[in-house]
């Protein structure tokens, strides 16, 4: 908690750290009300800082209690060093030495669950970011990596399992009916990728063969009830490490890969070099308790996680700045992994809805920051959108303008070069381009430029000449910090189409060969123009294909354009853009006549559009399925000037109506179609595919008074052989207006379910969603629950979070009570969860974007909360930069 001015730290103060650990020797002895942990660490002063003698030893620790310090094996007393609130100051008499510390902590009751903590029964840890110095003291920074030996020692009978990272080298009793076990693990790394749990857990076995051989041996560890629930988790890593021996060439380097689920975690999971520890919600997946979306989940941060072994944990950040060296580049990864096992283009759709509506809002707001920021105040707040997920972009870009020969040449080198080391983003960039013998120091201003481009794109075609002109216009709003900025190199995937919805060969005036039917254009000026040679009648230009750059695309595109191309572009990706792009440009146009006070009128083009993709057998349920589904609430809000909360969703709420009325029998045709669900479950694409379809089919009809609708839905309700479905019956039941059933329904499942946290989880954030009235007063009633609790972060994201993020129309209640109940939720949060405190602000920082009364009300509360004494950094940092 803070006492006095939270400090600001700047990227360009870095300096190289004074000393380094070759060797970290920890013994954990665990209590039930206290662990000891005492440290053995061999240092040397870092040559590279050769100055005059010794500097002084500063060490980093927090919330310790400090019980004996020995420096060379001389206990040293209070007078030998300094301490206080962050840290351990004392002064080294050699270059090289060994420095001994015993600190006591009390996991039990550590709620920010950072750190040493306990979820449930078990002991468990999160480092990253700088999660070690709650452990002991230490240089908690990527860039000293030290070869770790780690003892724990704990109670036999209630902690039978005692895991840390690399292998088990020796194990033992203890007296008392206490146990140990030491691990070992033979690659330096930083202190952020240090892991230790402590556990009775049932654990399940398999192996993998890595490509050169090896056999590596595979466990999950979980709570002996949930011992059913691990197979998908099992399966997609061993997917997870043979795609990355394929396609990147990375081989596992331990004999052993350990996965703990956990119930109470911060996040979706932590990458710990060995032992990943696990949102227990990103691992567990039956079809009985887990929807296809859990599926897909647990299936990419599986991936995610067994991927940083080589982008992050093998080559790791020099500092903080750089987390999106490995976020951007893992999540990159995870993300063409996700493609490759399912559908490539609903993934891309998937991902590509998401940034916009979120990433893009974080990159308008008071929060934006660059894909490598130059200063952050609590680098837990930093762990965003931007830097995943946008960093992902920037990842993408380069691999779409080097092709993935090109991008593979060059992780081998980031790959070989940088083994054991901790670099920045320019280490990834210098690897690319001297792989590939390119120049990309105009592209890097992605890394450091924050906001979301504007590319405006007109078009002229010259009969005469058979020429097409494209002209690009690209512009960057202005950010914290960063008024103006340079232009960006813009990868621009687009192709021609002729009348028919063909593709035209491209030929570039000036350029010797063609490029095909489909070019990348780097749109490389602040306004430049591309000039296509015999194009021989106008066409219709596809472009931005697959979302080739995290811009906002502006064409002249008439509804009729957009029409066409969701009919005929031969890209996937960009058929649904244009049906996207037309159900927004619709939805606003009727959002303005909303409020010009005239009645709604549905363009017929857009439900005609939706009718033919309805009936057309060909196309894959998952995308008819994106494609029915209107741009949310959120996107729309996003692209709104000022957005006029009660004009969305009404408005969207009347279009979703209109469209169910309309197509009413094209939705029941789609129902025979697809026929009743098989009896066994498969996760496979095809199978989710069709349940997705079938259910955002259902959505629609539930909408209407169909009394066929109501009972079909009750029925898949009770009948469901799996969870996707039941819960999309429950969904629909819940947001309609039969009272009756969807009580029973509720109380049924939550009777079912209520021994399964993560499907209660599930129960809740479906309420707190709903956007019917009186649904703050419904979440204050759920947090009464008894399943409710608030230490649990899934818990706050199920209910509070689900409410502030998901339910706009309550949660922007014109009273403020929505803004009020948040603010208080994450006052009451803050004092024991900072980090989660901090995430549930994010919709109050947004205050900017709506009417001046909202404004108001949003803003007071955010006061309110920088009013309060002993706000942590986490807290402190976005609200008062919210309200700069
Ligand atoms: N690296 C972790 C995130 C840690 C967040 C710390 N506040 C999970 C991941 O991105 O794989
Ligand atoms: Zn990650």
């Amino acid at each position: 908690m803070r006492t006095e001015q939270p400090q600001t730290i700047y990227l360009k103060d870095y300096q190289q750290p004074d000393y380094l650990i070759d060797e970290t020797h920890l013994t954990f002895e665990l209590f039930e009300d206290h662990a000891l942990v005492h440290s053995r660490l061999f240092m040397h002063r870092n040559s590279q800082e050769q100055g005059a003698g010794l500097p002084p030893l500063v060490l980093h620790g927090q919330q310790l209690e400090l019980r004996s310090v020995a420096l060379d094996e001389h206990a040293l007393s209070a007078a030998d060093y300094q301490q206080d609130e962050d840290s351990l100051t004392l002064q080294p008499q050699a270059p090289e030495f060994e420095l001994a510390i015993t600190t006591r902590i009390e996991p039990q009751n550590n709620t920010a669950l950072e750190g040493l903590y306990k979820s449930g029964g078990m002991f468990c840890t999160q480092c990253e970011a700088e999660g070690f110095r709650k452990i002991t003291y230490y240089l908690d920074r990527p860039d000293v990596m030290s070869r770790f030996t780690t003892t724990v020692m704990a109670e036999r009978g209630a902690y039978p399992v005692l895991l840390s990272n690399g292998n088990l080298i020796a194990s033992g009793d203890h007296e008392g009916g206490r146990h140990w076990a030491t691990w070992e693990d033979p690659f330096p790394k930083p202190a952020y990728l240090f892991a230790l749990v402590a556990g009775d857990l049932y654990r399940i076995d398999d192996s993998f063969t890595t490509m050169s051989g090896r056999d590596v041996e595979l466990r999950i560890y979980v709570e002996p009830e949930n011992r059913e629930q691990c197979a998908h988790a099992m399966d997609s890593l061993k997917r997870a490490m043979r795609w990355d021996e394929q396609v990147y060439g990375r081989e596992y380097d331990l004999d052993i890969f350990m996965i703990v689920a956990v119930n109470d975690f911060n996040m979706g999971a932590m990458e710990n070099k060995g032992l990943n520890i696990f949102n227990s919600s990103c691992v567990l997946a039956h079809p009985d308790t887990a929807t296809d979306m859990a599926f897909q989940r647990v299936e990419a941060v599986v991936a995610h996680e067994y991927f940083h072994n080589w982008s992050g944990n093998r080559v790791t950040c020099r500092d903080w700045f750089q987390l999106s060296l490995k976020e951007g580049l893992t999540v990159f990864r995870d993300a063409e992994f996700s493609a490759d096992m399912n559908s490539r283009t609903v993934k891309r759709i998937e991902d590509v809805t998401f940034l916009r509506s979120n990433q893009f809002a974080e990159d308008a707001g008071p929060m934006a920051h660059p894909v490598r920021p130059d200063s952050f105040i609590e680098i837990s707040n930093f762990y965003t959108l931007t830097i995943y997920e946008k960093g992902a972009e920037v990842v993408r870009m380069l691999h779409t303008l080097l092709g993935p020969e090109g991008f593979r040449k060059g992780t081998d080198l980031y790959f070989e070069r940088h083994d054991g080391q901790a670099v920045t983003c320019d280490d990834f960039v210098a690897a690319l381009e001297d792989a590939n013998g390119v120049d990309f120091s105009q592209f890097k201003r992605w890394y450091s430029q924050a906001g979301t481009p504007v590319l405006e794109v007109d078009s002229h075609y010259d009969a005469a000449s058979s020429t097409f002109q494209l002209r690009c216009r690209q512009s960057c709003p202005a950010t914290p910090g960063q008024p103006e900025k340079q232009p960006f190199v813009i990868p621009l995937r687009m192709a021609l189409l002729d009348g028919e919805g063909r593709e035209i060969p491209l030929k570039l005036a000036g350029e010797g060969q063609g490029r095909g039917t489909e070019t990348v254009l780097a749109v490389t000026e602040a306004e430049q123009v591309f000039v296509f040679e015999n194009v021989s009648e106008q066409p219709l230009p596809s472009l931005l294909r697959g979302f080739s750059a995290p811009v906002k695309l502006v064409y002249p595109y008439s509804r009729d354009d957009r029409v066409f191309l969701a009919m005929h572009d031969p890209d996937g990706f960009n058929r649904w853009e244009a049906a996207q792009s037309l159900a927004v440009d619709v939805l606003q146009g009727l959002i303005q006549i909303h409020q010009a006070g005239r009645p709604l009128l549905l363009d017929q083009r857009l439900l005609e559009m939706y009718r033919s993709v309805l009936l057309d057998p060909q196309l894959d349920p998952a995308m008819v399925a994106e494609i029915l589904r209107l741009p949310s609430e959120a996107y729309l809000i996003e692209l709104a000037e000022v957005a006029d909360v009660d004009a969305i969703h009404h408005v969207r709420e009347w279009a979703r109506l209109e469209l169910a009325k309309a197509l009413v029998e094209p939705l029941w045709l789609v129902v025979q179609r697809l026929g009743a669900e098989p009896g066994s479950y498969s996760a496979d694409a095809a199978a989710m595919a069709r349940r997705s379809l079938r259910n955002t089919v259902l959505g629609y009809l539930m909408l209407t008074d169909a009394p066929a609708a109501l009972s079909a839905c009750v029925q898949q309700f009770v009948e469901a052989g799996n969870m996707t479905d039941r819960q999309a019956a429950l969904v629909a039941l819940v947001n309609s207006p039969h009272e009756q059933q969807k009580h029973a329904a509720l109380q049924e499942f939550a009777q079912r379910w209520s021994d399964y946290p993560l499907v209660m989880d599930m129960w809740f954030s479906i309420q707190a969603s709903s956007p019917l009235p009186g649904g703050l007063e419904r979440v204050q009633g759920l947090m009464k629950h008894p399943a409710f609790n608030i230490r649990n972060p899934n818990k706050v994201r199920a209910l509070i979070g689900a409410f502030a993020n998901q339910n706009l129309a309550n949660f922007h209640r014109a009273d403020g009570e929505g803004y009020r109940f948040v603010a208080e939720r994450i006052i009451e949060l803050d004092r024991l969860n900072p980090q989660i405190a901090s995430r549930m602000l994010t919709p109050l920082t947004r205050w900017r974007k709506f009417d001046p009364a909202r404004q108001e009300l949003m803003r007071a509360e955010l006061t309110r909360i920088l009013a309060c004494e002993e706000l942590s950094t986490d807290v402190y940092e976005v609200v008062s930069k919210s309200l700069a």
